[in-house]
């Protein structure tokens, strides 16, 4: 059998150059391959295209040191890791589109004996269609007619870090390592172990790809429940967060945060995959994702009910990010409040602060009511005060810029 030596990491992303940087950093040599041009060259220079904590440090040594490489043309390699994203399509089936993409670029480097892996998030079934997707492409490599084994090995070890701790949890977290055989699954166990120091748990591919959609499923349900709660509480007139922190005494109840809404391209996503695979039966994930979709809506609601009367209110909006103190504007349900503001209330200003991005996202550059600004300058004037996202930077501010004003805050901050 091949010894790894060379990785490819197709999809250079969130997850693909942080796993690249961390293969190179324990002494692989790997090539980076990305779509985007500029990315690639920024990553040749040691840079890294986006925020996350230490991912820097990882890349720039492993450039300097000669181990990693980024490219837009997939090598020759004798490991393949795709990481590429799995949006969903207009009926909430998943696009695998990016990941045949990247097999079409594998295909005609493969010479046999070469692991596969696929780490995107990925609906049952997504793995063999990658496996039957390749040997299509090559049916040469379908079987060894000696062994009556597959030529190429693929398998499915989904990612599972928290952005914002990538570099920490990407060596720390336990995988699951699914094969579409056991042997497959055995060497992406041992090409991981070249870094991951968590267990690791090996089954079949389809298993391994419901167990990740299961844990974000997990945490949609129980993040859906406390967004639950916060409609209730506040029609109830009780301090959502004090209720929670109350319940979370009892030693076997541990109830999530409520927010604006459910964001990032996970939980947002993952659940639907498992409704689009068992739609009949998927109830209670179904209702989870509607739950937490609803919530930027009630959110609006608040806002246009503090603003009645007002012929021109102004609107400070703190936050675009889908989470706290990232970069990342993926399915924010910040952004979507923002622009959904834009629209329906075409009278009101909105100042938005976001310290982590330099220039509004595309779907609000085109607001004509909506500007960037500093918090002071977004506060100085505004009627509202409207927090979507508790980045260090908010629960920093001088609390005395609050005064007069009407404060929403979707994250409980400032209680
Ligand atoms: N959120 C709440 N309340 C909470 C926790 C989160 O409203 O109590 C919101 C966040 O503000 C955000 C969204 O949920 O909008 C998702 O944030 P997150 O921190 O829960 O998760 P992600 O999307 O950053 O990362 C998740 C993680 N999955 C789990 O914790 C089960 C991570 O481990 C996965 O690797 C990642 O999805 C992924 O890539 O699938």
């Amino acid at each position: 059998m091949k010894e790894i030596k060379d990785v490819a990491v197709i999809g250079l992303g969130y997850i693909g150059l942080p796993t690249a940087a961390v293969l190179a950093t324990n002494g692989l040599n790997v090539i980076g391959v990305d779509v985007k041009e500029a990315n690639v060259e920024a990553i040749n220079r040691g840079e890294v295209p986006f925020v996350e904590p230490d991912l820097g440090v990882h890349v720039a040594g492993a450039v300097s040191q000669g181990m990693l490489k980024a490219t837009t043309d997939t090598p020759v390699a004798d490991a393949y890791i795709v990481a590429v994203p799995t949006p969903f399509n207009a009926d909430r089936t998943a696009d695998l589109s990016y990941i045949e993409a990247a097999a079409r670029g594998i295909a005609p480097q493969l010479s046999g004996d070469e692991l596969i892996i696929l780490e995107s998030t990925s609906p049952p079934g997504a793995t063999r269609h990658l496996g039957e997707y390749l040997v299509a492409l090559r049916p040469d490599l379908s079987l060894d007619p000696d062994t009556g084994l597959p030529l190429i090995h693929v398998a499915h070890c989904p990612e599972r870090v928290l952005p914002g701790r990538v570099m920490i949890e990407l060596v720390t977290n336990d995988r699951i390592i699914g094969g579409l055989t056991p042997l497959a699954a055995e060497r992406a166990r041992d090409l991981y172990s070249v870094f991951c120091q968590g267990g690791m748990h090996l089954t079949d591919a389809t298993t391994a790809e419901m167990a990740k959609l299961v844990e974000n499923s997990y945490r949609d349900v129980n993040i859906a429940f406390a967004n639950e709660l916060s409609v209730i509480s506040d029609k109830l007139n009780i301090d959502v967060w004090e209720l929670i922190e109350l319940a979370n005494h009892h030693p076997r109840v541990n109830i999530l945060q409520p927010g604006p809404g459910v964001g990032g391209h996970c939980i947002a996503v993952d659940p639907w995959f498992i409704v689009s695979s068992a739609p009949e039966e998927a109830n209670l994930i179904r209702q989870a994702r509607e739950t937490n979709d609803a919530k930027p809506l009630w959110v609006l609601d608040r806002v246009e009910q503090l603003s009645a009367g007002k012929a021109a209110p102004k609107i400070a909006a703190l936050g675009l990010a889908f989470k706290a103190n990232i970069d990342d504007l993926r399915e924010s349900p910040a952004v979507s409040i923002v622009a959904d503001l834009s629209t329906r209330m075409p009278a009101a200003t909105i100042g938005v602060v976001e310290p982590h991005v330099a220039e509004l996202p595309r779907a609000l550059a085109s607001c004509a009511n909506v500007t960037l600004e500093s918090a002071e300058d977004a506060i100085g004037d505004a009627d509202i005060v409207l927090l979507l996202v508790d980045h260090d930077a908010f629960k920093a501010l001088d609390r005395a810029l609050l005064t007069g004003r009407e404060v929403i805050d979707t994250r409980g901050i400032w209680r």
